[in-house]
């Protein structure tokens, strides 16, 4: 079969289901928050997101996979009290009108505190749909859900989307992270980043943290969370389960 239709199949059998990546605040050396990722074991292999959400995006299926990606990123969120839960969303779902009623409804019925939630988005959306994207963020925010501006440094880079659209949360690109190992150009950019961020009261999360020394330097930089394989890979909520308990052990 076509992989759209696989696709709907897997949606419908609740075969995609959600992973989650340590979030560690740099003040505490301790995990604060989870950011979920969708995965895909097909029959017939591993799909990556990078290939399933485009393709859910086109087909009209990314509103039902969205929502249920957050419904069990929700659910398996409830057992870790303390933590945040960031969930990505796509610019297709902000902008379909049932998006604000359908988050604020699966809340309420997973009994969900809304400030543990961030949703992160790309600023493709804010460029494209600038009025339907802020009317959402708007009104989610009032209900307590925050906003992350995902992939920050990487594209388009609006600085203005950052205030503009009241974000309460950057997330440094990993390309502009891994710019701290070539010359002096990329670090200079990466500072002058977070210090923008900074200036405008904007917490820093660093991703894609792979090595000691990033880590060092992105503390020292500002950013009061870390990202990144160093700290922790994207595992299934009993492995984070685990990592917590162990966690709790040593603390
Ligand atoms: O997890 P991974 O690095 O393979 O993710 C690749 C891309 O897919 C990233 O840009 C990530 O934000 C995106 N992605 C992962 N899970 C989701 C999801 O549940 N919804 C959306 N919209 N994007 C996701
Ligand atoms: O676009 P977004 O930031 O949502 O994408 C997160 C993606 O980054 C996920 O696919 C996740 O698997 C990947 N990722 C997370 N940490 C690291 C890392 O340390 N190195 C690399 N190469 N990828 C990472
Ligand atoms: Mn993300
Ligand atoms: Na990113």
């Amino acid at each position: 079969a076509c992989l759209e239709g696989q696709l709907r199949r897997a949606i419908a059998d609740d075969a995609i289901k959600p992973v989650f990546q340590p979030l560690v605040s740099v003040a505490s050396q301790k995990i604060c928050g989870v950011e979920a990722l969708a995965r895909w074991h097909s029959p017939t292999g591993f799909v990556a997101p990078d290939v399933f959400i485009p393709l859910a995006e086109r087909s009209g299926l990314i509103d039902d996979l969205g929502m249920k990606i957050l419904t069990f990123s929700i659910r398996a969120a409830s057992g870790w009290n303390e933590l945040s839960l960031s969930v990505n969303i796509s610019p297709i779902q902000l902008c379909n009108p049932n998006f604000v009623d359908d988050v604020t409804d699966i809340l309420a019925k997973e009994n969900f505190d809304p400030h543990r939630l961030t949703l992160e988005i790309t600023e493709g959306v804010l460029i494209s749909n600038p009025d339907q994207a802020s009317r959402a963020i708007n009104a989610l925010k009032e209900r307590g859900i925050r906003f992350a501006l995902d992939d920050f440094g990487c594209g388009f880079a609006s600085i203005g989307a950052l205030r503009q659209f009241g974000f309460d949360r950057m997330k440094l690109d990993r390309s502009l992270v891994w710019g701290l190992d070539d010359d002096g150009r990329g670090s200079g950019i990466l500072k002058a980043t977070i210090a923008l961020a900074a200036a405008l009261n904007i917490p820093v999360t660093a991703e894609g943290i792979e090595t000691e020394t990033q880590a060092k330097a992105l503390g020292a930089a500002g950013c009061d969370q870390l990202q990144g394989y160093l700290v922790g890979k994207p595992m299934s909520a009993q492995a984070l389960d685990d990592l917590l308990s162990s966690e709790r052990l040593v603390a």
